[in-house]
């Protein structure tokens, strides 16, 4: 369990009190408070009015009911979500999440972090998330649609250039985002693209944002190396998850010299000792949208596929969770430090359980948390909406490039706290203290906000 200095510690309290059963937030803010003891320690005026408590405390949550008609047409029911965390920095900003498990407590877990995340980008947005337990899976093209429409028939209302952008997460990718874009287009009578981003190329996407979640978290994992005097080159990679984040993870990992020899979605994982083939696997989930064993049986000779178990027990020197929370448990990270895993860079929100990263730390493995690795997904969203303010569109170049930049920025703030605050080479302290400074300063400027 985190340690908790005793002057958070009533704050704390109150937190888990008055946010009953919310395990996913509860864990979110334990992780945040852990590391703010050596920053109180030194600066107690961050005790003072309120300030920890109110950044704990969601500015607005909005919970709305989805009505839509299936394929059989059969009326369907959703809850909808959008918790606007924090607008200290800039509008609220943050995906859109689409998977059965979804409540109200893991869309606060993921604003908070969102809000930390988008501070250590250094990009002027805020934090925010939203969602549905709407579950995509065998639904139909147009019953995708329709669901899109009913959410942003309601969301609308409460996002804006200015106010809150939503952009994409797990189940909401270009598809979803292009279906809400032209439902909010129809009912504000407005072309705002910066309302949304994950947008096509075609109607004010920017380049790379498909790709930045996944490369970015490449970039920071290829730092982090660095500072060991090593790189991706030769290694054995695995990837967990088969979505949008894994697919581009993978992908880099294969132009940086690396191996990645497993990935899985929810049903199970695939084993391929010669190198995923990566456009099989784009083929299946981007393009047929089916399951992972599909690859096994597409690809023949080489590859094997499990069903359910662990990815993590396939040996690997990195090891990259992109699918979704406390999906790499201690038990996990105990078979991977067993097997020589030499960097973890999570590139999902919060996959590892408080216990896996305590056992990566006390086996000095790199260890880069998701509000900074995967970071580069949303500091391209905000690429996006400044290339939508200025009516302009960058090459790929170009966008990777500030990308890359924003990357080594990152590692290199998270690195620098922890050195300032005695705990060298802890990244996940880094990037709470560096996060929660930045939102802390400009809240404390803005008044009693
Ligand atoms: P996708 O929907 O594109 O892919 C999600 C992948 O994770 C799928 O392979 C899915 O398998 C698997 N997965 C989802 N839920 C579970 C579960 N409960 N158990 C096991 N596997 C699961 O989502 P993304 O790639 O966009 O998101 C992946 C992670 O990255 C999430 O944690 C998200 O919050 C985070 N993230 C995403 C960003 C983005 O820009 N998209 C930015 C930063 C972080 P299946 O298809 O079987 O459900
Ligand atoms: O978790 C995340 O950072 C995202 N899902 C991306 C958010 C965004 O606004 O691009």
């Amino acid at each position: 369990m985190t340690q908790i200095d005793e002057k958070l510690e009533p704050i704390l309290t109150e937190v888990l009190r008055r946010n009953a059963g919310e395990v996913e937030f509860h864990q979110a803010v334990c992780e945040v408070l852990g590391s703010l003891g050596r920053v109180v320690a030194k600066h107690p005026d961050y005790l003072d009015d309120a300030l920890i408590e109110r950044i704990c405390e969601p500015e607005r949550q909005i919970i709305f009911r989805v009505p839509w008609v299936d394929d059989k047409g059969h009326v369907q029911i959703n809850r909808g979500f959008r918790v606007q965390f924090n607008s200290a920095l800039g509008p609220y900003k943050g995906g859109i999440r689409f998977h059965p498990s979804v409540n109200l407590g893991i869309i606060k877990f993921l604003g908070f972090e969102q809000t930390f995340k988008n501070a250590l980008t250094g990009m002027p947005i805020g934090g925010g998330k939203g969602g549905s337990d709407f579950n995509p899976r065998g639904r139909s093209d147009g019953e995708i649609m329709r669901f899109c429409q009913s959410f942003m028939t309601e969301l609308h209302r409460h996002i804006g250039e200015y106010t809150d952008v939503p952009a994409g997460d797990i189940g909401v990718g270009g598809r979803e985002i292009g279906y809400m874009f032209g439902q909010y287009k129809r009912l504000t009578n407005r072309y705002e693209a910066g309302v949304l981003t994950g947008k096509g190329l075609v109607y004010g996407g920017s380049r790379a944002r498909k790709e930045a979640t996944g490369y970015g978290a490449v970039y920071f994992v290829e730092r982090m190396l660095a500072t060991k005097g090593t790189d991706f080159a030769g290694k054995r990679v695995v990837v967990s998850g088969s979505g949008n984040v894994a697919i581009y993870t993978m992908e880099k990992i294969l132009s940086f010299g690396g191996i990645v020899v497993a990935c899985s979605d929810s049903s199970g994982y695939v084993v391929d000792e010669s190198g995923i083939d990566l456009d099989l696997v784009k083929e299946i989930k981007e393009v047929r949208r089916e399951r992972i064993s599909e690859y096994a049986r597409l690809k023949g000779t080489g590859a094997h596929y499990i069903e359910g178990g662990s990815i993590w027990d396939v040996a690997c020197d990195v090891a990259m969770p992109s699918a979704t929370q406390n999906e790499l448990t201690g038990k996990d990270a105990r078979t991977l430090v067993k097997n020589g895993v030499i960097a973890v860079g999570e590139g999902a929100n919060m996959p590892s359980t408080p216990d896996a990263v305590h056992i990566f730390q006390e086996a000095g493995v790199l260890f880069a948390p998701g509000k900074a690795a995967n970071a580069g997904g949303v500091a391209t969203s905000a690429l996006e909406m400044q290339q939508n303010a200025s009516r302009d569109s960058w090459t790929f170049e170009q966008t990777e490039e500030r990308l890359a930049m924003i990357m080594r920025s990152i590692h290199d703030i998270c690195a620098e706290t922890a050195e300032e605050y005695g705990a060298t080479g802890d990244y996940v302290l880094g990037a709470n203290i560096a996060g929660f400074v930045r939102v802390a300063e400009a809240m404390r400027a803005l008044g009693l906000i």
